[in-house]
This record gives structure tokens, C-alpha cells and sequence, in this order.
């Protein structure tokens, strides 16, 4: 049996994640480190929690006592770090909060990995490790910066982040580089794209214009719509993380994409007719919908879901133009390929938003409609 210590898997990608390991592995235990903050969900996992193979934890990864005393509790051989502030948006209103929870929250469970597991030193000086612990750093393709017309984001990229949030966790890889550097700690990397599917926090773009859709409100695209996002399929990602975790070299850095870019605006229009015509085929759906207007044959409309809905409002500040993975580097060492395209993948994705209404409406129950109308009044 092997302890997984892991952070932010109240939250989107990594309640997906905890859900796909404990699946496929029946000898891994878990232990989730949250701090609940507004995207964190303790009901997403709430059936996973068993206090026999998951654990739940609610606390802070930059509170140091908190981590030594779960280290020394449940001796775990593996940190996998997904706890972050993660919406760009956030972070320019508010970048402190960022730089706090990515950058020193890391560095604090780095730090009690050390203490953990540091058996002693070598002849050169460098700490000697416990055997098969490996610290793993959930990080972001937008470390890299924003790419022209061509090319893709290689491990090799230089580092060139535009936002406080990227640039926050360009600073956390760099941080987990250090301690593998400096102290020889065991550690992993894995870079990814945009993601989507099941869990996604309604502030992120697909979940957000589901949302909106069902609610009969605007779409906001920023600027033109024309900024690209290399889309990932969340199991893909869990997949991809659990293969570096078990399976790759110490020190070793992995991209994580699956060559899906798409502009903006062709997401909105594609989410639009979907849903449009999931409604058209299934018409108990429309009940989802806040308008009820009904047509002459006593039947909900929909004719109201198409393009008309969206709005061009301002552009986002340092809005990086396009996001391309270059994915060779794990598919040729470890065999990783996405297994949902995203034609399959939206639909699912869009197909659980409609069917998990009192998931959206728990999470958004909070500063939700504050934040919306903060963020979105001033765009407008
Ligand atoms: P999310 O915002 O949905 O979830 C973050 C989780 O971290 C929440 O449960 C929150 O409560 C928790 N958290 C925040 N601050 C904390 C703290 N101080 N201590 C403990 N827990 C805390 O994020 P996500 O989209 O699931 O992203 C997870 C990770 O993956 C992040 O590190 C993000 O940078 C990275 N990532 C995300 C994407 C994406 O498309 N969403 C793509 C690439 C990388
Ligand atoms: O209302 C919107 N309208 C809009 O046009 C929102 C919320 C977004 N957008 C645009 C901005 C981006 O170009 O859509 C694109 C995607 O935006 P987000 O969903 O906010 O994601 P992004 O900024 O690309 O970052 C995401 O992927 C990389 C995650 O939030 C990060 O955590 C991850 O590192």
C-alpha cells in the first residue's frame, strides 16, 4: 500500500484525479489535503471519502505544523500538488492571493516532504531520500507564455509567463526544480492544457457559458474570440499525471496536450448547438432551462439558443494569444495518449453539466453572483 498526500482535490481536476486513482489502483491510499476555499467542493468526493482508502483533511498548504503532523501520521511516499489559486481572472484583481497559495503554499509542502523524508547525506553532501517517495507538481502549459500563428510549447520553451497566476506557478516549477537540484529530491513536473469535463468550477469558459445558456443570459467572449486553448479531457490529464507519478524518472518535466486547439469563439458556437440540439432531440431537457417560454403547440422554446446569445465584451489584460502543446515527449517515454477526442469529450462534458444541477447550484450558492457581476459589469 502506498500513502498519496493529495492538495486541492476538492477542486476540480483533482477530485477527477483521486476518483481515477483509487479505480485503477487498488493499493494506493489517499490522503486529500483542501482548504475548501470557493472552488473547492467537498461533495464532489464525498463518496470517495471512506477512512479506510480516502481521507479528507481541511487545511491550508502553507500552514507548516499542519503538514508535518500529517506527514508523520500517515508516512506518505507520495505529494501530489494540485491546490492552487487557478482562474487568471482572480489573479488580476487579486495576485497577492496567488503568490501566497502557488508559490509559498509549494514551498511549504516541499519543505515538509524534506523533513519527512531525508534518510541523511551523501559523501557529497546532498540529503539521501527514502525510497520511493516522489513529490509530483500539478503545473500549467501557460508557464511558457503565449505562442504566434506556429509552433507548440516544447519542454524546452523558455519559461515566459504573462499573468500573476502564471507567473506564480512558473515560480512554484521553479521552486520544485530548486529542491531537485539543490537537495536531489525526487520530483516531477507535468505541464498541462486547458482542461475540461466533469467538476469544473462555472467561472472557467465552457462550464460558465453552459451555465448562462441554461439561465438564458448572455455569452461573454473577450475581445474577439479569437484567442486558441488547447483543450484536454480531464481523464486524459488524470491519466497522464498518474503515469509520470508511477512510472517517471526523477527530475523529469512532461507536456500534457492532445493537439485539440480551438478558438474561443468556435467552443461558444459549438457549446451553443449542442445544447441546442441535445434539447431538440430530448425535450425533458428543456425543464433545465430558467425560460420557459412556450410555442403555440404548448412545447418550451428553444429557437432563443443560438448565436445571438453572445456578446463581445472586453478583452481580458495580457489575454495570451494561443496555447499549443507538443505532447511527443510523453507519448514516446511513457506510452500517453488522450483518449477522448473532443467531439466525444463536449458532449459529455456538456451532458453531466445539465444532469448535475445541484452540483452547480451548491458550488455557485456562495460569492458566486457576486463575483459574476463584479467581473462581468465592468466588461460589459
Ligand atoms: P480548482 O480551482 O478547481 O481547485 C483548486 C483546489 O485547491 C480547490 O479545491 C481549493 O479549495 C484548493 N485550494 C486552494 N487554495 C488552497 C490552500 N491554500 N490550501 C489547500 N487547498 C487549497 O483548480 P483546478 O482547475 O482543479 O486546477 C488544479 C491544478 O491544476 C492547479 O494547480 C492548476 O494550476 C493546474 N492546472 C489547471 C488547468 C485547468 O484547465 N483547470 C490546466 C493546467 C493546470
Ligand atoms: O467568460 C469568459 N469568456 C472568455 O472569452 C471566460 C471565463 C474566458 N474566456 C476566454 C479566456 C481564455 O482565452 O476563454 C479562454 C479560456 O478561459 P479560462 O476558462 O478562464 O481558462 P484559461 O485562462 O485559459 O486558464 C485555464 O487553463 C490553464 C485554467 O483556468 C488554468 O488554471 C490553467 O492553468
Amino acid at each position: 500500500m502506498k500513502t498519496y498526500l493529495v492538495t486541492g482535490a476538492a477542486g476540480f481536476i483533482g477530485a477527477n484525479y483521486i476518483k481515477y486513482i483509487l479505480a485503477k489502483h487498488d493499493d494506493i491510499k489517499v490522503v486529500v489535503l483542501d482548504l475548501l476555499t470557493y472552488a473547492g467542493n467537498l461533495g464532489t468526493i464525498a463518496e470517495d471519502i471512506d477512512d479506510e482508502r480516502c481521507f479528507f483533511v481541511k487545511g491550508d498548504i502553507c500552514d507548516a505544523q499542519l503538514a508535518d503532523e500529517l506527514f508523520a501520521k500517515f508516512k506518505f511516499e507520495v505529494v501530489v500538488n494540485f491546490a492552487a489559486e487557478s482562474h487568471v481572472d482572480r489573479s488580476i484583481e487579486n495576485p497577492q492571493l496567488f503568490l501566497q497559495t502557488n508559490i509559498l503554499g509549494t514551498q511549504n509542502l516541499l519543505d515538509a516532504a524534506r523533513r519527512a523524508w531525508v534518510t541523511g547525506r551523501d559523501e557529497k553532501g546532498y540529503p539521501t531520500w527514502r525510497k520511493g517517495v516522489r513529490f509530483h507538481q500539478v503545473s500549467t502549459d501557460e508557464v511558457y507564455g503565449s505562442l504566434g500563428e506556429t509552433g507548440f510549447f516544447t519542454e524546452e520553451t523558455p519559461l515566459n509567463p504573462h499573468s500573476p497566476y502564471s507567473a506564480s506557478k512558473t515560480s512554484a516549477d521553479h521552486i520544485v526544480c530548486a529542491y531537485h537540484d539543490t537537495y536531489h529530491m525526487p520530483v516531477s513536473i507535468t505541464r498541462c492544457s486547458n482542461n475540461y469535463g466533469p467538476y469544473q468550477f462555472p467561472e472557467k469558459l465552457i462550464p460558465l457559458i453552459i451555465k448562462n445558456i441554461l439561465e438564458g443570459k448572455q455569452l461573454p467572449v473577450y475581445g474577439e474570440g479569437t484567442n486558441i486553448r488547447d483543450w484536454l479531457y480531464v481523464e486524459d490529464h488524470c491519466k497522464a499525471i498518474d503515469m509520470v507519478v508511477t512510472q517517471a524518472k526523477d527530475g523529469s518535466i512532461y507536456n500534457v496536450g492532445g493537439h485539440n486547439e480551438r478558438q474561443n469563439i468556435q467552443i461558444v458556437k459549438l457549446t451553443i448547438r449542442t445544447i441546442h440540439d441535445m434539447m431538440e432531440q430530448e425535450p425533458a431537457l428543456r425543464n433545465l432551462l430558467k425560460k420557459q417560454e412556450k410555442d403555440a403547440e404548448g412545447n418550451i422554446r428553444i429557437d432563443w439558443i443560438n448565436e445571438s446569445l453572445i456578446t463581445f465584451v472586453k478583452d481580458r489584460l495580457g489575454h495570451d494569444q494561443r496555447y499549443g502543446i507538443d505532447p511527443s515527449k510523453i507519448k514516446e517515454d511513457l506510452g500517453w495518449y488522450p483518449e477522448t477526442t473532443f467531439e466525444v469529450g463536449i458532449v459529455k462534458t456538456i451532458r453531466w453539466n445539465l444532469e448535475n444541477q445541484a452540483w452547480i447550484k451548491d458550488v455557485t450558492s456562495g460569492d458566486y453572483q457576486k463575483y459574476y457581476e463584479k467581473m462581468y459589469s465592468d466588461r460589459c
